[in-house]
C-alpha cells in the first residue's frame, strides 16, 4: 500500500477505498479558526451534543484580528467560552495562524485531522491526513459522525536530487507543480510524496509543500513520517508522538509525477492566480512597492531568521514597504530572543502581529497600481483589500532580496551572500497561549455579543425550481470572488444577513439586490465554468447565497470543498452534460426543473428547460446517498438533527 491507503485504511468505517466511491473515516482531530469557527461552534450548538466526540479539537484565533470594533473581540470572546463549554483547546489571538501551531503542538504522524480552513493540508508535512473542510462538516464529525468523502486518486510525486542552497526554497517546488499542473490540475487528487529527494527537507519545508497543495485543487498532500519528522518532534519536546509512516516498497500510486529539485530555479507566481507561474529571471526588473513576508506557507522559524540574515545590515528600499507576521508565538518569540527582529526592525521592517493579516485582506493593502510581492499561497484579484493592486507570490528570501533592491530580481543574481540556516536543535516552548478544555463545563456560559446571529437553516427541497440566472461567470471563479473577505467583510462571518450584502460585490455590484428581488419569487440560479468555488472552505460562500435565495448552481465542474459546502447547505450542485450549452445559456434566462423530489433522491440525469429561449438540456446530478438525503432535507443541520 501507499502512505495514504494505509492512513485512511486504518481510520476506515464506511466503504472501501475504491477511487471514486463514497468512504467514511474516523477523524483523531477537527480544528477551526476563528473566521470559520463561529459557524461552526454554532451549529455545533445547534446540534444540541453536549461536549465533543472526537479525541482532539483545538480553537484557534488568527483571521480576525483588527478589533476595529467591537465585532472581531466579541467573536473572539464567543470562541473561547465555546472551546470550554463542549470541550476545545482554544488558541489564544497571538499564539499564531492555526497549521503553523497545529504542526508546532498537536500534528501528529498517521492521524487524520479536519480544519475549517483550506489549508489543513499544512499538516501533511508531518505524515498525517489532512482536510480541509466547511464549519458544518466540521461540526457534525466533532458531534460524532465519521467523515464522509470521495474517495480521490492518489498520485505519487517523486522527489529527486536537492535544493540548490542557499536560494531555493520549497515554495520553489511547490510553484513548480502549479506551473505544471494548475489550479485545477490537482481536484480529485491526494499528493503523496516520495524518492530520495523527501529526505532533503525538514518538516517546516514539507509543510510549505503541503500547504499550497490547496491551490492544486487537491484534495489533500502527504508527506512519510521519517527520522526527518523525528528531529522535528524532538526538537518540539514531541518525540512521544513519533512512528514511522511510509508507502510499502512496491507501493501503486495512479500517476506518478517527477521533479528533480536539482533542477530548480527560484519561481514566482504572477498576477491574478497562484498558477500564473514563471521563472524570477523572465521577469526581473519590474519595480517592487511593497514586499509581505509571513503567512501559513512560510513563516517557519529557518524561513525567517533567513530574512533576518538577509536584512542585517542593509535597508529596506526607500520606496518599498517591508511587512513582517511571523506564523506563530514560538517562531515570534524565538526571534526576539536570538536578535533576528532587532536586524528586521533596524532595517526598516515594520513588524506585524503574530496572524494572518495581509494574506487575507487584514490591513497592510498596497496602493492603487502598485506592486507587491508576498509569500504567500493566494494572489486573487482584490484578496489584497485592492482590486487595482498586482500581487505576486514567491518564496520569503527572493521576496526580502526584492524589499532591499526594489526590484523583481533572482536572489542568485544579487550581491547578497546568505549564510545555510537551519531548523533548531530545540524550539522554545513556551505553551501559556493554549487553553486545554476545562474538567467542569456545564456551568460554562456561551457570551455572544449583539453581531453573532442564529445560522439560516433552508427549508426541504420543494419539487420545481423556477428562477432566473442572475449571473453567468468564467472558469476558476473562487471562493473570494463570491464572497470576499477583508477587513470590511470579515467581521460579519457570525452574521449572515449582513455579510449577505457583499456576495459577488467585485464582481457585480448589482448582485445583492437583484437577488433580494428575486428570492421571495423562487429566488435564483448562478452559471459558472470549471472548478467553480476554488479556493478557501468558507461556507459563507454557499450560506449567503442560499440566504438570497439561490437554489442552484449549474456549471462545468466544481471545486471539492465548495461542493460539498453548497450540499451542506441545500443549494443544488449541477453540471452541464454538455459543456456546449454554457455558452448558449444567457445570464436573465428563465430556468425550470420539475419533478425535484424524484430527481435528487435517485436520478443521475436531471432535464432542465430554458423558458426564455425554448430549448431543454440535461444536468448530472453527481451525489451520493447521503448528498441526496442532505438536499432533501435542505441541509445538512436539518439532516443531522434527524
Ligand atoms: C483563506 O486563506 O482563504 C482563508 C481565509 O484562510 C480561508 C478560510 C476563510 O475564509 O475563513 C481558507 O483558506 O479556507
Ligand atoms: Fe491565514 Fe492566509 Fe493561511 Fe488562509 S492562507 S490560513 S488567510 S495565512
Amino acid at each position: 500500500m501507499n502512505l495514504t491507503q494505509k492512513i485512511l485504511h486504518s481510520h476506515l468505517v464506511i466503504g472501501d477505498l475504491k477511487e471514486g466511491s463514497s468512504i467514511g473515516l474516523n477523524i483523531d482531530e477537527v480544528y477551526t479558526q476563528d473566521a470559520t469557527g463561529t459557524m461552526a461552534w454554532l451549529q455545533f450548538e445547534a446540534i444540541g451534543i453536549e461536549r465533543v466526540k472526537v479525541p482532539l479539537a483545538v480553537s484557534y484565533v488568527d483571521h480576525n484580528m483588527i478589533q476595529s470594533n467591537f465585532m472581531n473581540p466579541d467573536d473572539h470572546q464567543f470562541l473561547q467560552s465555546s472551546a470550554a463549554r463542549f470541550g476545545a483547546w482554544f488558541s489564544r489571538p497571538g499564539n499564531g495562524i492555526c497549521h503553523q501551531v497545529n504542526l508546532e503542538r498537536f500534528a501528529k504522524p498517521g492521524n487524520i485531522v479536519l480544519g475549517t480552513d483550506s489549508h489543513t493540508p499544512t499538516n501533511g508535512g508531518m505524515g498525517m491526513i489532512a482536510f480541509g473542510v466547511g464549519g458544518l462538516d466540521a461540526a457534525t464529525v466533532m458531534a460524532g459522525s465519521p467523515f464522509e468523502i470521495t474517495m480521490p486518486k492518489i498520485i505519487g510525486v517523486k522527489l529527486i536530487g536537492a535544493l540548490q542552497k542557499p536560494w531555493l526554497t520549497a515554495m520553489d517546488v511547490i510553484l513548480e507543480l502549479l506551473r505544471r499542473l494548475t489550479v485545477k490540475g490537482g481536484v480529485g487528487k491526494i499528493f503523496e510524496y516520495f524518492g530520495d529527494g523527501v529526505k532533503t527537507l525538514n518538516v517546516p519545508q514539507r509543510a510549505t509543500i503541503t500547504n499550497m497543495g490547496a491551490e492544486l485543487g487537491a484534495t489533500t498532500s502527504i508527506f512519510p513520517s521519517d527520522e526527518i519528522t523525528f528531529s522535528f518532534l524532538k526538537a518540539q519536546g514531541r518525540e512521544g508522538d513519533f512512528k514511522v509512516f511510509k508507502a510499502d516498497n512496491d507501493a501503486k500510486y495512479d500517476e506518478i509525477i517527477e521533479i528533480d529539485l536539482s533542477s530548480l530555479t527560484p519561481m514566482i507566481a504572477k498576477p491574478h492566480s497562484p498558477d500564473a507561474v514563471v521563472k524570477i529571471k523572465d521577469i526581473e526588473g519590474q519595480k517592487v512597492d511593497q514586499v509581505c513576508i509571513g503567512s501559513c506557507t512560510n513563516s517557519s522559524y529557518q524561513a525567517m531568521k533567513s530574512v533576518a540574515a538577509i536584512l542585517k545590515g542593509r535597508q529596506v528600499h526607500k520606496d518599498v514597504n517591508l511587512h513582517i507576521n511571523p506564523g506563530s508565538k514560538q517562531v515570534a518569540e524565538m526571534l526576539a530572543r536570538d536578535g533576528s527582529l532587532a536586524e528586521m526592525i533596524a532595517a526598516g521592517a515594520r513588524i506585524m502581529e503574530v496572524s494572518c493579516g495581509p494574506c487575507i485582506g487584514m490591513g497592510s493593502s498596497p496602493a492603487t497600481g502598485q506592486t507587491s510581492i508576498r509569500t504567500f499561497n493566494r494572489n486573487f484579484k482584490g484578496r489584497s483589500g485592492n482590486n487595482d493592486a498586482f500581487v505576486y507570490l514567491t518564496n520569503p528570501l527572493a521576496a526580502c532580496v526584492m524589499a532591499i533592491t526594489g526590484h523583481i530580481i533572482d536572489p542568485r543574481d544579487s550581491e547578497i551572500n546568505l549564510e545555510i540556516i537551519e531548523e533548531p536543535d530545540t524550539f522554545l516552548i513556551n505553551d501559556n497561549m493554549l487553553i486545554p478544555p476545562p474538567e467542569n463545563f456545564r456551568d460554562i456560559k456561551i457570551i455572544k455579543g449583539p453581531n453573532i446571529k442564529e445560522v439560516p437553516v433552508k427549508s426541504p427541497a420543494s419539487d420545481v425550481i423556477s428562477a432566473p440566472i442572475l449571473l453567468k461567470l468564467g472558469d476558476n471563479i473562487t471562493t473570494d470572488d463570491i464572497m470576499p473577505a477583508g477587513s470590511k467583510v470579515l467581521p460579519y462571518r457570525s452574521n449572515i444577513p449582513e455579510i449577505s450584502k457583499f456576495v459577488f460585490t467585485n464582481i457585480d455590484e448589482t448582485f445583492y439586490e437583484r437577488a433580494i428581488k428575486t428570492r421571495e419569487k423562487g429566488g435564483g440560479i448562478i452559471v459558472g465554468g470549471e472548478n467553480y468555488g476554488q479556493g478557501s472552505s468558507r461556507e459563507h460562500a454557499a450560506i449567503a447565497p442560499m440566504y438570497l435565495g439561490i437554489q442552484a448552481v449549474i456549471v462545468k465542474s466544481f471545486a471539492r470543498i465548495h461542493r460539498t459546502n453548497l450540499i451542506n447547505f441545500g443549494i443544488l450542485p449541477l453540471i452541464f452534460s454538455v459543456p456546449s450549452i454554457y455558452e448558449k445559456i444567457m445570464q436573465g434566462d428563465r430556468l425550470e426543473m420539475k419533478d425535484l423530489l424524484k430527481n435528487i433522491d435517485s436520478s443521475r440525469i436531471l432535464k432542465v428547460d430554458n423558458e426564455t429561449s425554448n430549448y431543454s438540456f440535461d444536468c448530472i446530478l453527481n451525489l451520493n446517498q447521503r448528498e441526496r438525503a442532505i438536499l432533501l432535507k435542505g441541509g445538512l443541520l436539518s439532516y443531522s438533527r434527524g
